[in-house]
């Protein structure tokens, strides 16, 4: 198949899932032409079978608002035409699927029938979405698309509630590639910390959502118990308050922040607890990122955290805020060696479930589906 993505290319988990899920379908033969304003971080090396177009907008001066989505219409018409494309794969609603839904109705006009498959990643729905402010357009481009998919059985169940959806929803999980996950190599811990250390990480893009303070309060209880380090990857609004909060407790040696990085593997290798105690959070991909390298997990039970995050078995999950828990949790995993061990292989066993291999196949049905259907939805 011709298939097209449109995602947003920057750090954060909707990018990456669908520049994998680019990545894969190529490897499997597939044409993949990814639509966007940038290269997408993950895909550092144009293979076989993958395109990049890029989106420009050029800047006019009248506009306050630089017109992205038309430009995005336009540009999708114009490759759809171009490449001769099956299908159209959006991730995040907003403003993807309103820009897939317009580029739909001017092929229409051409008698050239596309299908829009619209992912829902989380906050185009829980966050951002249902403000009154976009809910129309969000609403009328999901009922809109051809097919709809969502990133967890809750992100299902949220999206139902706060719109008014007449589409029937399919729920395909985020993915991993587990075979490429080597867990228990050598990989320059030592750099990190001290052998007696545990090394603790938190990868998120520091919003409020992600509670990074939390992290901050799980670990501080943490190193009053036992030698560890915190490892916090990624920028955002929250990093100068979580940095003044260590100094405030006088952990500040112990903290490093490490802002962004594409070498997520590299820094999972060495950790031994990965902490994701957000406020929401439709999937989690980041905790199943550390789960699939044999990284237990301490997360909050928010939105689709459960789904992913086995209680008791890849890690613990506690409410949003109960820092107390979630160091009690995180010091049971620590405890020792073998305690250790044992969470490290059922976070691998439970990451499983969501193995590359059986996830895309879901998406290749759906696609199938939506191009035999010629992209009837009006
Ligand atoms: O977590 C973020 O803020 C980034 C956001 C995104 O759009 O990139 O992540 C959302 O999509 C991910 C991939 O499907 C999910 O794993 C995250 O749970 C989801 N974030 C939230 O729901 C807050």
């Amino acid at each position: 198949m011709k298939i097209a993505i449109v995602c947003y290319p920057t750090f954060g988990g909707s990018g990456v899932v669908a520049t994998e899920l680019g990545l894969a379908l190529a490897e499997k033969g597939h044409e993949i032409h990814f639509i966007t304003y940038k290269q997408p971080v993950r895909l550092e090396l144009l293979s076989k079978n993958i395109h990049f177009h890029e989106v420009s907008v050029p800047v006019y001066p009248l506009f306050h608002y630089q017109p992205y989505e038309l430009a995005l219409s336009s540009k999708l018409v114009d490759m759809v035409k171009l490449h001769k494309i099956e299908v159209l794969h959006v991730h995040y609603a907003i403003p993807h699927a309103y820009a897939g839904y317009m580029a739909k109705k001017i092929l229409a006009e051409e008698n050239i029938h596309i299908p829009m498959v619209t992912t829902l990643h989380g906050t185009d729905i829980t966050l951002v979405g249902n403000h009154p402010f976009y809910k129309p357009a969000v609403t009328f481009s999901i009922n809109n698309s051809d097919v709809v998919t969502s990133v967890s059985k809750s992100l299902k169940d949220d999206t139902l509630h706060l719109f008014d959806i007449k589409k029937e929803i399919h729920v395909v999980p985020n993915f991993i590639d587990i075979p490429d996950k080597k867990p228990f190599t050598d990989c320059q811990r030592d750099m990190m910390a001290s052998k007696e250390e545990r090394i603790i990480t938190h990868v998120s893009n520091l919003r409020e959502v992600k509670r990074v303070k939390d992290v901050v309060e799980v670990f501080d209880r943490i190193q009053k118990k036992i030698p560890a380090k915190l490892i916090i990857v990624g920028e955002g609004p929250e990093r100068e308050a979580c940095e003044r909060l260590c100094s405030k407790k006088g952990i500040e040696e112990k903290v490093l922040f490490l802002g962004n990085s594409n070498e997520i593997d590299k820094i999972l290798c060495f950790t031994d607890l990965f902490i994701l105690p957000s406020e929401k959070e439709s999937f989690g991909l980041a905790a199943l990122e550390a789960m699939a390298c044999g990284v237990p997990v301490i997360s909050s039970n928010a939105g689709g955290l459960p789904e992913v995050n086995i209680n008791g078995v890849s890690g613990f999950l506690s409410d949003v805020g109960n820092v107390d828990e979630m160091a009690e949790n995180a010091l049971i995993i620590l405890a020792s060696d073998e305690s250790l061990n044992k969470f490290k292989n059922q976070a691998i066993e439970a990451a499983m479930v969501y193995d590359t291999k059986k996830i895309v196949p879901l998406y290749e049905k759906l696609y199938k589906a939506a191009i035999q259907q010629k992209g009837t939805t009006n």
